[in-house]
């Protein structure tokens, strides 16, 4: 990613202007739209000019940079077709911001005051509605009330002074069914003037995103409304998705803002978090309470603070079919049935025919179907364990004692320690149980069984 002060200078200087040029024609001329296709976590770096601040941490993203023009930041969004992958596998086609969906997280400081250029690269009109934002009414984005459409080739420049730190988002206000489908969105971070302020140790973001993308397509359809089959955090699904990684001890803030057309109830496993911003700014201490899940509804920003503990900890939309990839949903439910019998007459006719589902679908997580080119698994992911069998919405907090201050590298699979994993019962054990719970079935009362004869498994 440019440094944004090389950023100026590389504008400036293609541009050749000589010294007495710059104060007229320079006060008009555009800061250059850095892009990004990678969907990478990148690390955040310190702000290199303007009010300090700790830098947020885009899931799967990055933050744009901006320059100083007499006091005041420009950012340059270009609004533009772009190709994201969604996972490894699968590339979507998509509408995003500087090369990539979501656009690049805008982060700036309460009071500062900001130049946004926005650039049409899309085949038909759009503009930027700023969410959540205290600003004039007429800098507000919406096509037809407060501005007319920004056209296809054209920018529009908005400006305004942030008066109120907070999670925000930024997105279309023109077409916005389409565009939105398509994956037009990023955050808009305001940090706090004092920055001891709502300090964490990391601060993470993303956007709750969702498609419709037939299986082997690469297109959303864009006329859903509700039947959407690919649940993704800043358009990527896992997984795809990177994990939150956090030093054991550290205060930790995962921000998410939601843009799909449902609610997801956001669920997070290990240590108890708070709701410590809302959509308008921050929740005072005296109103949080201690959860495990936060539902956020359509539009809505929620930023959550928790305090790490060691272990590898699931985080997902607790609506079980949004942790799941495109599928049919048209499949009947098969648990026992028996089919062989039937398979074996159709295999007649159908030889690549596959039975599914009549023993539950975790087969669907193990098996290798034939899927069509650019097509994620319903089900997929690897754990140290087996299959983890989830998709969409679901991610991992990595929390680990030994994890250096300032590194968010993935520090691979956690090492549990000893006596603090679940295990399967020895046969040495189950030989006293009673003989009707010993075939296969769990037993009715494990819990009993293992205070008597308490495990010394050790890990891995
Ligand atoms: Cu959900």
């Amino acid at each position: 990613m440019d440094n944004p002060r090389r950023t100026f200078f590389k504008a400036a200087g293609a541009t050749f202007l000589g010294a007495a040029a710059v104060s007229r024609a320079g006060a008009a001329l555009l800061p250059e739209a850095a892009q990004q296709t990678s969907p990478a976590t990148l690390p955040p770096s310190p702000p290199p000019n303007g009010r300090p601040f700790q830098p947020l941490v885009t899931l799967n993203g990055w933050s744009l940079p901006w320059r100083m023009k007499a006091g005041v930041k420009e950012f340059h969004l270009v609004a533009e077709p772009v190709v994201r992958e969604i996972a490894p596998g699968m590339k979507a086609n998509l509408w995003g911001y500087n090369g990539a969906s979501p656009g690049p997280t805008i982060e700036a400081v309460e009071g500062d005051r900001i130049r946004i250029f926005v650039t049409n690269k899309l085949p038909e009109v759009t503009s930027v509605h700023w969410h959540g934002i205290l600003l004039p009414s007429g800098m507000d984005g919406v096509m037809g009330l407060t501005q007319p459409p920004i056209a296809v080739g054209k920018t529009f420049v908005y400006e305004f002074q942030l008066q109120r730190s907070g999670t925000f988002m930024y997105h279309p206000h023109a077409d916005e069914m389409v565009q939105m489908a398509m994956g037009m969105m990023g955050l808009f971070i305001v940090h706090p003037k004092d920055p001891r302020q709502h300090r964490v140790d990391r601060d993470y973001g993303f956007i709750l995103n969702a498609y419709d993308i037939e299986p082997g397509a690469a297109t959303p359809r864009v006329n859903t409304m509700t039947d959407f089959n690919l649940w993704t955090w800043n358009s990527r699904a896992f997984p795809g998705i990177d994990p939150f990684v956090a030093r054991t001890g550290e205060r930790v803030r995962i921000r998410v803002g939601n843009l799909t057309m449902t609610n997801h109830p956001i669920h997070m496993h290990g240590p108890h978090f708070e709701v410590t911003g809302t959509d308008g700014g921050w929740v005072p201490r005296s109103a949080r309470w201690p959860e495990v899940t936060t539902d956020i509804a359509v539009g809505q920003m929620r930023a959550f603070e928790f305090d790490a503990l060691a272990g590898d900890w699931a985080i997902h939309c607790h609506k079980s079919h949004h942790t799941m990839n495109a599928m049919g949903h048209g499949v009947p439910t098969m648990i026992g049935v028996e089919q062989h019998d039937l398979v074996r007459r159709i295999h007649e006719l159908v030889p690549d025919y596959m039975v599914m589902g009549d023993r539950g679908m975790h087969d669907m997580a193990e098996m290798e179907m034939p899927l069509p080119d650019n097509t994620l698994p319903m089900m997929t992911g690897q754990g140290p364990f087996g299959p983890i069998a989830m998709g969409g919405m679901f991610s991992v907090v990595k929390v680990r004692d030994d994890l250096a201050r300032g590194d968010w590298r993935d520090p691979g699979w956690y090492r549990h320690p000893a006596g603090t994993l679940a295990s399967e019962l020895s046969s040495e054990y189950t030989a006293e149980l009673p003989p009707e719970s010993r075939a296969g079935a769990p037993a009715a009362d494990a819990a009993t069984v293992q205070v008597r004869k308490p495990h010394g498994h050790t890990g891995h």
